[in-house]
């Protein structure tokens, strides 16, 4: 079954921010998922000047909007084939992605639980706000946390300087306990493996199947690039791909725009070097391969 419906290949309400340096949320999900022929419709949760990691940042919240903007689509009858969730300004604005998922219970939901990475968090997350997040990861279809994100799911400590790298045992395990919380696919990204690979791994618990996709490593890490990730799945899950296809389509971009970026030497705050790759989702892809894990 694919999400599409009568608006082409699909409509997706992104509920993210806008920054507008440092290539990330909005900025990247727009080009993205239009790019793999599916209409975006931006609810902006925050407009900000640069994403967090630049500091002083100029930052207007935008909470008060979300709810007139939902009511207005449901006068308007506008159907949403995916509510996809992302970076959010306060802690109400997980009432109001509520709102949007239950005002829509056909559309895929998709959930990244944009928290923190690193083994920390962004500094306008507050710990409320964190501990709530675990409300919208039950209700989706797929959440996409990277390691930081998926400890504070579960209530862990997670640093980066204490991070062991998992055996597939532990991985799997991590995983069906992220399903437990109510998510029916989980995919961890940047999952370091004991077999020395670094890995996106998922979990479809509906066909109870484990999989991953291994990652070539590049030694800087990039602002946005789980944006970029999760905006493939999505695409992808729309356009009725299967987990591990969309896992590796969205691993096989990412990687592209990762080292087309590396191999300008830019500075890695100021994100991927997007544009040049968009193409990438329009032609013939070729793909990496895939596993079980
Ligand atoms: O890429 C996640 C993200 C989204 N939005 C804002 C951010 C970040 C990560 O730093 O600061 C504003």
């Amino acid at each position: 079954m694919t999400h599409a419906g009568m608006s082409g290949c699909g409509r997706v309400a992104a509920i993210h921010d806008i920054s507008g340096i440092g290539r990330c949320s909005l900025t990247v999900i727009i080009p993205i998922v239009s790019a793999m022929g599916i209409q975006v419709c931006p609810v902006p949760t925050a407009v900000l000047s640069a994403h967090t990691g630049y500091g002083e940042i100029v930052m207007r919240d935008l909470t008060d909007y979300m709810m007139p903007a939902l009511a207005h689509y449901r006068r308007l009858g506008v159907e949403f084939d995916c509510i996809y969730s992302g970076f959010l300004a306060t802690e109400e604005q997980i009432d109001h992605c509520l709102d949007f998922f239950a005002a829509y219970p056909d559309a895929l939901k998709v959930v990244d639980p944009v928290m923190g990475d690193y083994g920390r968090t962004y500094s306008t997350y507050t710990d409320a706000m964190c501990r709530r997040m675990v409300e919208l990861a039950a209700v989706a279809d797929i959440i996409v946390p990277n390691m930081t994100e998926a400890a504070i799911l579960l209530g862990e400590d997670y640093t980066a300087e204490t991070a062991v790298p998992m055996t597939a045992s532990q991985a799997k395990s991590r995983l069906v306990r992220l399903a437990q919380k109510g998510p029916k696919m989980i995919v961890i990204t940047s999952a370091e493996l004991a077999d020395g690979t670094i890995c996106n791994i998922g979990y479809d618990k509906i066909h109870n199947s484990f999989w991953k996709v291994v990652c070539d490593y590049v030694p800087k890490q990039y602002s946005g690039t789980g944006d970029i990730f999760a905006s493939v799945i999505t695409g992808g899950l729309m356009k009725g791909d299967s987990l591990p296809i969309a896992m590796n389509r969205a691993t096989s971009f990412t990687e592209l725009a990762v080292k087309t970026t590396f191999s300008y030497s830019g500075d890695p705050q100021d994100g991927i070097l997007l544009e040049p790759c968009l193409g990438w989702l329009t032609a013939a892809q070729v793909l990496k391969d895939f596993a079980p894990l």
